[in-house]
């Protein structure tokens, strides 16, 4: 009863009814349409801030090809690849120092959005930080560089929107594909956190907030 109020009352901050809370997309894919919105302009400065110190850059893979999304980190350790392979480190290795905080209005809706899909416990040691620009992309993989898959992945994305896709814990199991847009949360755990994923292409576009640029934010429990 108090969670039903709790709800109302937020939904009440929403011009209209564009937060649903928690939708089911998939066994243990959550999808919380606009969760963000609210917070949007302070995560972007917050973002801003933190690629003053750890500047988003493209990471090299082990096979020798440059991805074509720029990464950075914050939080105790952050993820990198390079040719020796994909790894998470306490360091950033282009400035040599450690990754920034992770800052506290980061970590309060990861961990809300986390507890609204029922993963009580989340507490997230990094986020991974994706930039698109138009023509940017992500391959179908596996999040599998963390030690703990009992702890979900909270995904935040931001900006210009863009189609994601993901399937199984196959490489060749079906695929679904949903758009993702400006404020959308995703959480998914337990059987989830193995489903392979990936987004399409950017497509050209000029977002109020980011112009030609989609950010997505990853919250994970690395070590
Ligand atoms: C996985 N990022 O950084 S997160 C990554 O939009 C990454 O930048 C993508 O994959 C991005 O590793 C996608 C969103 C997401 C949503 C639902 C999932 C990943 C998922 C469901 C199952 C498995
Ligand atoms: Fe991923």
């Amino acid at each position: 009863m108090k969670d039903q109020q709790a709800l109302m009352i937020t939904a009440d901050l929403f011009t209209d009814n564009d937060i649903k809370d928690c939708d089911e997309i998939l066994p243990d894919v959550y999808l919380l349409k606009g969760f963000a919105l609210q917070q949007a302009s302070q995560l972007l400065i917050t973002i801003e801030q933190i690629n003053a110190q750890s500047t988003f850059r493209k990471m090299q893979t082990p096979g020798g090809f440059y991805m074509s999304a720029a990464i950075t980190n914050c939080g105790d350790v952050g993820w990198h690849t390079d040719r020796h392979g994909y790894r998470y480190t306490a360091i950033d290795p282009l400035t040599n120092l450690a990754w920034p905080e992770m800052p506290q209005c980061f970590r309060e809706l990861a961990e809300t959005a986390a507890q609204r899909c029922g993963f009580s416990d989340f507490n997230p040691d990094v986020c991974l930080m994706n930039q698109y620009e138009v023509g940017a992309k992500m391959g179908l993989h596996q999040d599998k560089d963390e030690k703990d898959f009992s702890q979900p992945i909270v995904s935040v994305s931001l900006g210009l929107p863009i189609i994601f896709q993901f399937g199984g814990a196959s490489r060749n199991d079906p695929k679904q594909r949903i758009p993702l847009e400006h404020g959308d949360v995703i959480v998914w755990g337990r059987a989830a956190r193995r489903y392979y994923h990936g987004v399409l292409t950017l497509k050209p576009g000029q977002h109020p907030l980011t112009g030609p640029y989609r950010y997505n934010l990853t919250f994970r429990k690395a070590s």
